[in-house]
């Protein structure tokens, strides 16, 4: 594999799971597979679980590690070609991409939405412009549109959590104080996708998420009536995409409550974290016995060193 761009770069979970979990178990059994190599991670938004999780799976398979937060500290990049640089913008990708290429083996890259111009965000201008101008294999560590190493540790943390052969799951949208992008919402309707489940989004009308994404996946506007017999429920705020990074009305009454809970097949509960407590959902839920978060958080190390895994097996 040359690149994590997207789940589409997974050519069978069902293996990728198996070799995932089998990492868990033994997480240095890599430890020598990446020595003397270097992973740079660059990071235009915060971050702590994606930061602390690749840094950690890095190390476990014996690498070095160097992290930058570009916002704030490296030079503004100007991504347009033939553009005279006489603007804000100090830099252009082509230099800084292949400059950052050969100080390291592999680079991760955290560039969100900026949820501005739907057209920008989705043509996926930063990423594609690292692979495209970068001489080593690029991670996506939450995109404009998408959110893969996410998406895989879900897909590791339903396998292990699943009571029954399809399970049933239900990706909610929550309300947020803030407009957020749709890409952990799009990695996991994609990953979904693949894997044997009865799965449903429920979320406001308006919160639609783009076509091409949920294909033929059944959307319930009622989101209890969605939350019956539930196995897992995957709770998550996106802003519209239709009426573009707006949040519209933010309906508070979609929070999730021990309540619409009950209407559950005792369902595990997920979200992705950071988690706005008693907004996108209540105390109860979060810190019950069926709440997955803090495991998902400690799968997302093995969802990375998998990727790495993966990429070093190649290079
Ligand atoms: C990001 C998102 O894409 O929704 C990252 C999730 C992994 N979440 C946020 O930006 C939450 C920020 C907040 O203030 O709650």
């Amino acid at each position: 594999m040359n690149n994590y761009f997207s789940i589409q770069d997974i050519d069978s979970l069902p293996d990728w799971v198996d070799e995932a979990i089998k990492i868990k178990k033994d997480p240095l059994s890599g430890k020598n597979l990446g020595r003397d190599k270097t992973i740079g991670l660059l990071f235009f938004n915060p971050s702590l679980r994606t930061r602390l999780s690749t840094q950690k799976a890095a190390l476990n398979l014996g690498m070095n590690v160097i992290v930058m937060n570009f916002t704030g500290e490296g030079w503004s990049l100007e991504y347009g070609d033939g553009i005279v640089m006489n603007q804000g913008n100090s830099e252009h990708i082509k230099e800084a991409a292949q400059v950052v290429s050969q100080y390291c083996d592999v680079l991760g890259i955290r560039a969100f939405a900026k949820l501005e111009n739907r057209e920008d965000d989705y043509n996926e201008k930063v990423l594609k412009s690292f692979i495209k101008h970068s001489t080593i294999p690029v991670i996506n560590m939450e995109s404009a549109t998408g959110h893969p190493l996410q998406a895989l540790t879900d897909a590791i943390t339903i396998t292990e959590n699943q009571k029954n052969k399809k399970p049933k799951v239900v990706l909610s949208w929550a309300p947020h104080p803030k407009a957020l992008p749709q890409a952990v919402a799009n990695s996991f309707v994609e990953m979904m996708q693949h894997m044997d489940a009865n799965f449903v989004i429920t979320h406001p009308v308006g919160f639609e998420l783009a076509s091409h994404i949920t294909k033929q996946v059944p959307i319930d506007y009622n989101q209890k009536n969605a939350l019956k017999d539930a196995d897992f429920v995957y709770i998550k705020n996106w802003s519209s995409y239709q009426d573009y990074g707006k949040t519209l009305d933010n309906d508070l009454s979609w929070k999730m409550t021990q309540e619409k809970m009950e209407l559950t097949n005792e369902a595990k509960f997920m979200h992705c974290l950071p988690v706005r407590r008693n907004v996108v959902v209540d105390d109860a839920v979060i810190d019950s016995k069926n709440s997955l978060v803090i495991e998902q958080a400690n799968n997302r190390t093995y969802a990375a060193q998998l990727v790495l895994t993966k990429i070093l097996e190649k290079s």
